[in-house]
């Protein structure tokens, strides 16, 4: 199998070797690093690192309005490009998602279409957040759970694989979202389009290097994103 993990990234330099390492341990995978112009420079430094990885690493470096969202959708159809990617993976740079579980997210693709990287399949396994972004998070998905229906307990994990034929089914030239909701608006496309879900256990670390983008832009664009899914998927 040959695996595609796609990287987004803003201003993370301290943390992109170390994540470089975590995932190219294992033969077959690949990244894509999808920078959104960092001012502190990650693009450049991926660029270094794809050039001592010959091979193992691809870059894209968006220019215009930074998101999220837009950078997966560019990571994505890159993947797609790819002939030979069999398995997409998502993943944040910062650590947080310990590339160790990596091989379980693989290995669960031979039952389900996308594996999802779960903080709360036996309780709350979080590490380090405070108690107002737990409470946010918690909130969030009992909420988008309510509103869409969707069956995951944790649906807007970042940490994810996709088979590939999972990802061609999502309307990629729709998407709405631009930014964090891109999470959600995903896994509902994917859940009408018949996509197998299952969720794999891990333990979220909260990031030591750098600081986290989530503003209060992403989060009423997260807000309003179920109903405007909910309201799109009424009128199709
Ligand atoms: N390309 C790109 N990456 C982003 C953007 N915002 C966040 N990220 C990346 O998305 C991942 C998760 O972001 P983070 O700020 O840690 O969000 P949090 O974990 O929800 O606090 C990290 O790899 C970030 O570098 C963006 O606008 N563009
Ligand atoms: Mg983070």
């Amino acid at each position: 199998m040959n695996v595609l993990v796609v990287v987004p990234t803003y201003n993370e330099k301290e943390n992109l070797p170390l994540l470089v390492d975590g995932v190219l341990a294992y033969d077959g995978y690949r990244m894509l690093v999808v920078d959104d112009a960092s001012p502190d420079g990650t693009g450049q430094l991926a660029d270094e690192l794809a050039r001592a990885h010959s091979g193992r690493i691809a870059v894209i470096h968006r220019t215009g309005a930074r998101g999220l969202g837009r950078s997966y959708i560019a990571g994505f159809r890159y993947a797609l490009a790819q002939p030979d990617v069999d398995l997409i993976c998502q993943m944040d740079a910062d650590l947080s998602h310990d590339p160790s579980y990596l091989p379980k997210l693989v290995a669960a693709t031979a039952t389900s279409d996308v594996a999802i990287g779960s903080r709360y399949l036996d309780g709350i396994s979080v590490v380090n957040w405070p108690l107002h972004r737990i409470f946010l998070s918690t909130f969030a998905n009992r909420y988008i759970r309510a509103v869409t229906r969707l069956s995951p307990r944790d649906c807007t994990a970042g940490y994810r694989c996709w088979r590939r034929d999972a990802v061609a089914r999502l309307p990629l030239d729709r998407m709405l979202s631009e930014g964090w909701s891109f999470m959600v608006e995903t896994l509902f496309e994917a859940a009408r389009a018949g996509c197998r879900m299952v969720e794999v256990p891990i333990i979220f670390i909260e990031r030591r290097h750098g600081q986290s983008k989530l503003n209060s832009r992403v989060l009423v664009e997260s807000l309003l994103m179920p109903w405007r899914l909910r309201l799109r998927a009424k009128r199709r």
